[in-house]
């Protein structure tokens, strides 16, 4: 099947791009538009010519899964320099979102029509790259250099009558004859002078935009550099022609392309939509259907989870059997709602729509018309089986019963329900209404529909659902033992809190672990160690943490954890009184203070997520790599730009990252740096954990 399609209306030429499923600009899709050039070109019959694209969108960019193969001429650049220089009229049709290399095709056509619910942008930034085929010298020349910069910074796309507004579509077509139109707008257009982006003056510009540009960008941006790129390519649209601008521009974008940075992001981009696709499940798997939902536990997951059923349209009934906790968790829900309609994110009237699926009820029995039971309660093992021995009498036949547990044994939860094949987890990150990210924890028993109906549903949810093993914690809060074990006995070596956290957050982290601790809540924690039964014989682990609770510093929450909280601020502040502490445990438990170094301090908390990720890899807890990096992404701030880290580890070199192992073995021991077998095994063999399937 051929990706391009060349037919005529008249002495009007359409061509038509298929490349399914987001007619993304590959080899052959390039190669196809030139040939229909050529073939436009030579034929005296035709005028003027359509660009058009079959299926759910114009054109949504370069492929991105050809960015880490050789490049095959035609390059894009070419094509939209053919399309610009083209000796007849050429309107492109826009629909869905012609985003990337789709728009800067569209701005090397002379003309746009876009229908009424199109999209236009320039997401390249998000990718780590730039406009890379004319993009940042074509979109100045139509919309002027400050909406370009913003456009293309920002990377979010605008809908089509802004866009015809700021000069990228010549006409919006609210019918639903966006072809007929534009063949009718090609035809009024054949014979009248052809206006080339290429020769359209650059509106006036105050050259100081680009410093103050520079500046905003070099605070926000943690060290990206495709911002900063698309600034000078845009500053080199002001005074340069088409042809030495894009060449300028060439040279920025292949920097940019060849950065660890874009091969984070672009790894991040696909690892996401793969992530979603269940592992050793069959396509045709039925899925289950479900209207009604009970979600039980009003606390603040509970509230959460539920707002987020309510906005995917789903009816959400709260229970909760203390009264005042309902109370609590319906005002948290009406609340959530009020702040979604101030903030403009939802209109009153479809806020009022979903709170009318909304109901509350103290009777935790109320659960017979549920299709999906979620539970949010106390994170404790003989609560929760207490809750789903409850569920398992009064559910109807079918329903199925997820689990919000963040540690917890799946199996032995679905066990006390005397139905386990209905049974699956469902560990919603905090605020449930803002992260995206659900670990889906597939029991033993779980039933293949039962996991097929909790990714779809995950999906209507417009979350991240990632199918997970049952171990304790998962794939995510697995792995965060062994970061925060590092953190808590770097204290006790002694690096400061307060420079652990500025050593990571600097490195990319989003906020420090230290924090994280003070945000969640370090009782939190402290209490999930006192159920395990399966600790480090350790005296030192976790144990500043554990002294801090026993104090009663339990994070923001009581002003104080291991930083202070002064006036109900979210400033974390260093606390003299949690460094004494420290010292004095350090000095009980023998143990030497010295400097960390922040090479140390990086690698030590990174690698203690390395190598619990390969375990978890070993023991098939996940089914790739990508997964676990599209967790800690979603779940725990790692830095997009380096890929999460498994893909990290993957970019420094797994004979390096297991060279720093095998030396922290040597010096703190290896009950917790033994390097895994895995490890071992793609270093010796120069392989790496993408490579990795179990
Ligand atoms: N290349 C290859 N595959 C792509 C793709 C792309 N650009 N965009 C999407 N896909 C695949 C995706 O992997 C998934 O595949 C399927 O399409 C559906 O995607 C030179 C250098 C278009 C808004 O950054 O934002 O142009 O998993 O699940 O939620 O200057 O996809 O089904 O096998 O996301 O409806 C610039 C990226 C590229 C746009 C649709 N363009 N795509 O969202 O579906 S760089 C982008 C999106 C560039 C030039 C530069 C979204 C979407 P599979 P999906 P969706």
């Amino acid at each position: 099947m051929s990706v391009t399609e060349l037919r005529t209306e008249g002495r009007i030429a359409v061509i038509t791009v298929d490349n399914p499923p987001v007619n993304a600009l590959s080899h052959a899709v390039r190669a196809g538009l030139m040939d229909c050039l050529r073939d436009i070109g030579s034929d005296n019959n035709i005028d003027a010519a359509v660009l058009t694209c079959a299926g759910r969108t114009f054109i949504a960019g370069a492929d991105i899964r050809e960015f880490g193969k050789p490049p095959q001429q035609p390059f894009l650049p070419d094509v939209v320099l053919a399309l610009d220089g083209f000796g007849k009229p050429l309107v492109a049709a826009l629909h869905g979102t012609a985003l990337g290399g789709g728009l800067e095709v569209a701005m090397g056509c002379h003309y746009r029509l876009a229908a009424g619910s199109a999209m236009v942008g320039l997401p390249e930034v998000n990718l780590g790259l730039l406009p890379g085929a004319g993009g940042t010298q074509l979109l100045p020349r139509l919309v002027g250099a400050e909406a370009a910069l913003e456009m293309m910074l920002s990377g979010k796309p605008i809908p089509a009558q802004p866009a015809r507004l700021a000069g990228i579509v010549d006409k919006v077509v609210v019918d639903d004859n966006l072809l007929v139109r534009a063949i009718a707008f090609a035809n009024e257009v054949a014979k009248k002078p052809i206006p080339r982006s290429s020769e359209r003056q650059m509106p006036p510009v105050n050259t100081a935009l680009f410093e103050q540009r520079r500046e905003q960008v070099a605070a926000r941006s943690h060290g990206l550099f495709a911002p900063g790129k698309i600034i000078d390519c845009v500053e080199q649209a002001v005074s340069a022609d088409l042809v030495s601008g894009m060449a300028f521009e060439r040279a920025a974008f292949l920097a940019c392309h060849a950065s660890s940075q874009s091969a984070g992001l672009r790894h991040a981009f696909l690892a996401e939509r793969s992530a979603v696709k269940v592992p050793n499940l069959a396509a045709a798997t039925p899925v289950r259907d479900v209207k009604q939902i009970v979600v039980i536990g009003a606390g603040t997951m509970g509230a959460g989870i539920a707002y987020s059923c309510l906005t995917a349209g789903f009816g959400v009934r709260l229970l909760d059997k203390d009264a005042d906790g309902i109370g609590r968790g319906e005002k948290t829900v009406r609340g959530l709602f009020e702040g979604g309609v101030a903030r403009g994110k939802l209109s009153q009237d479809k806020a009022d729509a979903m709170l009318a699926q909304f109901a509350t009820d103290t009777n935790l029995a109320n659960v017979a018309d549920a299709d999906l039971v979620i539970e949010a309660v106390f994170e404790n093992m003989a609560v929760k089986k207490e809750v789903f021995a409850n569920l398992g009498k009064h559910c109807r036949a079918g329903a199925i019963l997820a689990t919000n547990t963040s540690t917890l044994d799946v199996d032995a939860i679905a066990a006390a329900s005397g139905r386990a094949e209905d049974v699956i987890g469902l560990h919603f990150f905090s605020p449930a209404h803002i992260m995206r990210l659900v670990e889906i924890v597939r029991g033993r028993s779980t039933a293949d529909d039962v996991l097929a109906t909790s990714a779809a549903f995950a999906k209507r949810l417009r979350k991240l659902g990632v199918v997970v093993g049952n171990c304790y914690g998962f794939v995510g809060n697995r792995m965060l033992y062994a970061y925060g074990r590092e953190n808590q006995l770097m204290l006790l070596e002694g690096a400061p809190p307060e420079h652990i956290d500025h050593v990571l957050q600097d490195w990319g982290m989003a906020m420090g672990p230290n924090a994280v601790g003070d945000l969640a809540g370090i009782d939190v924690g402290y209490k999930a160690r006192k159920e395990r039964d399966d600790l480090p014989d350790d005296p030192r682990f976790y144990q500043v943490a554990n002294l801090l609770v026993e104090q009663g510093r339990l994070g923001r929450k009581t002003g104080r954890g291991t930083f202070l909280y002064e006036d109900g601020s979210r400033t974390p502040k260093a606390d003299p009184e949690v460094q004494q502490l420290i010292n004095d445990e350090a000095a009980r438990l023998g143990i030497e203070q010295r400097v960390v170094p922040d090479d140390e301090i990086i690698d030590r908390c990174i690698y203690g997520l390395v190598t619990e990720g390969a375990r978890i890899l070993e023991d098939g807890i996940a089914a790739r790599a990508a997964d676990i990096d599209v967790i800690w992404m979603n779940g725990y701030g790692f830095p997009r730009y380096r890929g999460g880290p498994m893909h990290y580890a993957d970019s420094v070199g797994l004979d390096k990252v297991h060279a720093r192992v095998c030396e922290f073995r040597d010096r703190f021991g290896a009950q917790y740096w033994e390097p895994p077998q895995l490890l071992t095994d793609l270093a010796n063999s120069s392989a790496t954990f993408a490579d990795f399937v179990k």
